[in-house]
């Protein structure tokens, strides 16, 4: 897809997000809510809804169109929007309160929510009203639909396979217990799936599927065997969300946050994440005792002092500051090769999808309402190698 045909589909998107807000403020007001509130709420969404990537919103819209094998109708594409705004709105809830429970600083650029003045523990309301819009929406473009119920029990089920993910991310690392013998990398894959993979990756296609009528299981005339295209395009994104999962732990080591948006928190909070698992299985005696005694350490009252004396009346925090332990956690992942080892996982997972997507039966040429790899490699296309 040439880059200006991709600024334009992003443009139509982002420009569906005016009406849905729209919809919104109204639904608020209309319960007789104070003007302050209602521009609280504004706030809430403008700030937290539309600023990021919206990869998992558009590629509700992107898969519709694949699978129909033409562009969506003004009237279908307003529809699958909602959709793909619903999936950035479930973002934004997760987003919102995973600050909170990870202590970010940054998020996007800018600080996060929580640490905006005066939003602080309000942040966990706020964060339960983008969930709640979610359903707002749906009731309002999909009530008279027949596949209303099963998108409600659609983004159900995934909010609870995220929240799963987001118990089992936070309890494995606990503040003030490291313990570095508990984690793994089967443990990091099961957290990842679940707090990453379902809503990110197999959400939108999903939800693209159902909005298309797909149905449970179909039958190809080249094959006398019966497709079950939901658990083939889960067999596909739950890796494919796992890969994206450990980049974005490979980028909160490696990433500068001018890059990436946010500071990385992941060493100072004890994490289990793809880059000290990867440490871990390298490290000589004596590298494994510097990561022992210093993973999950916070930094300093004295080195935060500093960091922000150096950032010389500008907000040292938000730069990104780093205490002497995360450096020196930093400077073993450095001496045992962490950045090839990931470029060289990276290589080798991007293949495996290739395959995996490779092995998908479409059917007659131009044959319309089943999978289509181009479903999967536009999504993988759009995250293969990314720096943000
Ligand atoms: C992301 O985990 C998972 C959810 C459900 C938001 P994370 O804390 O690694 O995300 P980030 O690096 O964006 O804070
Ligand atoms: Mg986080
Ligand atoms: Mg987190
Ligand atoms: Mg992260």
């Amino acid at each position: 897809m040439a880059s200006t045909d991709k600024a334009a589909r992003r443009a139509k998107f982002e420009g569906t997000w005016n009406v849905i807000r729209e919809e919104l403020m109204d639904k608020f007001e209309a319960n007789g809510m104070p003007q302050e509130a209602c521009e609280w709420y504004g706030k809430n969404l403008d700030y937290n809804v539309p600023g990021g990537k919206l990869n998992r919103g558009m590629s509700v819209v992107d898969t519709a169109e694949i699978i129909k094998g033409r562009p969506l109708t003004d009237n279908e594409y307003i529809q699958a929007a909602v959709l793909g705004w619903g999936v950035e709105l479930l973002q934004a809830f997760f987003l919102v309160s995973d600050d909170l429970m990870d202590s970010s600083i940054t998020r996007r650029g800018q600080p996060c929510w929580y640490r905006v003045p005066k939003v602080g523990f309000i942040a966990i309301n706020d964060a339960i009203m983008l969930e709640s819009a979610i359903y707002q929406l749906l009731k309002i473009h999909f009530k008279r639909e027949a596949c209303y119920v099963d998108l409600l029990e659609l983004f159900h089920e995934t909010t609870y396979q995220t929240e799963l993910g987001q118990l089992i991310d936070l309890i494995t690392a606990p503040e003030d217990e490291v313990d570095l013998s508990k984690f793994s990398l089967k443990k990091h894959s099961l957290i990842v799936i679940y707090k990453t993979a379902f809503y990110s990756f197999y959400l939108p296609v999903a939800l693209a599927m159902l909005f298309c009528n797909i149905p449970l299981s179909y039958t190809l005339p080249s094959s006398a065997t019966p497709i079950e295209p939901y658990k083939v395009a889960k067999d596909i994104l739950i890796p494919l969300g796992e890969y994206f999962q450990i980049q974005d732990d490979f980028l909160d080591f490696s990433g500068v946050p001018a890059q990436i948006g946010k500071v990385g928190t992941d060493i100072v909070d004890n994490k289990c994440s793809w880059c000290i698992n990867a440490a871990l299985a390298d490290a000589t005696p004596e590298q494994r005792k510097i990561l022992d005694e210093n993973y999950g350490v916070k930094p300093t009252n004295e080195e935060k002092e500093l960091a922000r004396k150096m950032a010389a009346g500008k907000n040292g925090e938000e730069q990104g500051y780093l205490g002497e332990a995360e450096k020196r956690v930093k400077k073993v992942y450095e001496d045992i090769g962490l950045r090839a080892k990931y470029a060289a996982y990276e290589g080798r997972v991007y293949k495996q999808l290739n395959e995996m997507i490779d092995q998908i039966d479409e059917g007659a040429p131009g044959q319309q309402g089943v999978l289509k790899k181009e479903i999967f490699t536009s999504f993988l296309g759009k995250i293969y190698r990314r720096q943000k």
